[in-house]
């Protein structure tokens, strides 16, 4: 790295999230700000409008919390559809798991691939040039607005925090659409957000699933870099039995493939439910 080092910083309410580094690109898409800064200790980061979005150290403690909980509890992970995941890394942990044989990546801004591809080599990797894979610029909502009923296994939302182009990708209307085109004992993944940071839009999401699934529950972990660093990931579903139980026989080459996830860090990630929230979330169900 050169001289040029420069803070870079989140600012989300009134604190700030920051990362030391060199400006690699800086770039105005159609859609956002796109930013690589080429940081010391955490590789690439990716900033997006403003906000982080992963970074080459850091990533794995996001991408396989999303991932894992879904698909290891599918007996037949076949189809599956992400909404954004522009870095690769979510479709990275997807395609660890053999059966899967198709999935649709559904981004938004081109240019967020294009620059991840170039820049973020150690988390897309060859994932990209996978042939069960298929790129769809596009956006999320429009997307599963035109697939017919009971189409995939998986659907995982891999959004940006809500903003006014991701806003709907937070709706009930979005949520009811991914509910129809997911099969049977299908299963929705999507990043819930910080229930310390954003604590009205995480109890938002989870209650919007909840009314929708028949089960739906949220794991919390750590994000390095997002804000206040303490993240979420809601999973729901309509089968009869608890998702959450795992019984996928590839499951051991895919924890040991792992650097964060495992199944009894899941186990534990889903039970580590701040109190506040348990708390708020159970007044507002029964105020309805
Ligand atoms: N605060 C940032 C939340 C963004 C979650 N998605 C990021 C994309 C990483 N694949």
């Amino acid at each position: 790295m050169t001289q040029n080092k420069i803070w870079i910083d989140e600012i989300c309410n009134n604190s700030r999230y920051g990362l030391q580094g060199e400006i690699i690109v800086k770039h105005n898409s159609k859609y956002q700000e796109i930013i690589i800064l080429d940081t010391k200790d955490y590789g690439m980061a990716l900033m997006l409008d403003g906000c982080w979005m992963t970074t080459d150290q850091g990533e794995k403690y996001y991408h396989e919390c999303l991932v894992h909980p879904a698909l290891s509890s599918l007996k037949n992970p076949s189809k599956i559809l992400i909404i954004g995941g522009g870095d690769g890394g979510t479709l990275r942990e997807c395609l660890k798991y053999k059966k899967v044989n198709y999935l649709d990546l559904v981004e938004i801004d081109e240019d967020v691939i294009k620059i991840s591809k170039k820049y973020l080599k150690s988390i897309g990797g060859e994932s990209w040039s996978d042939k069960r894979l298929k790129i769809n610029i596009n956006d999320g909502f429009q997307w599963v607005k035109n697939i017919k009923k009971n189409y995939y296994d998986a659907i995982i939302i891999d959004s940006s925090d809500p903003s006014y182009f991701s806003n709907k990708l937070f709706s009930s209307e979005f949520y009811l659409e991914c509910k129809r085109i997911l099969k049977k004992n299908g299963i929705l993944a999507t990043q819930s957000a910080s229930p310390e940071s954003f604590k009205r839009i995480h109890i938002e999401i989870y209650l919007s699933l909840k009314k929708l699934f028949k089960n739906c529950a949220t794991m919390y972990s750590f994000v390095p870099f997002y804000p206040s660093g303490l993240w979420s990931w809601t999973f729901a579903s309509d089968t009869e039995n608890d998702f959450l139980k795992n019984n996928y026989e590839e499951i051991k080459p895919i924890e040991k493939s792992c650097e964060i996830w495992n199944y009894k860090f899941q186990e534990g990630a889903f039970k580590m439910i701040p109190s506040k929230i348990l708390r708020e979330i159970s007044i507002l169900e029964n105020d309805n």
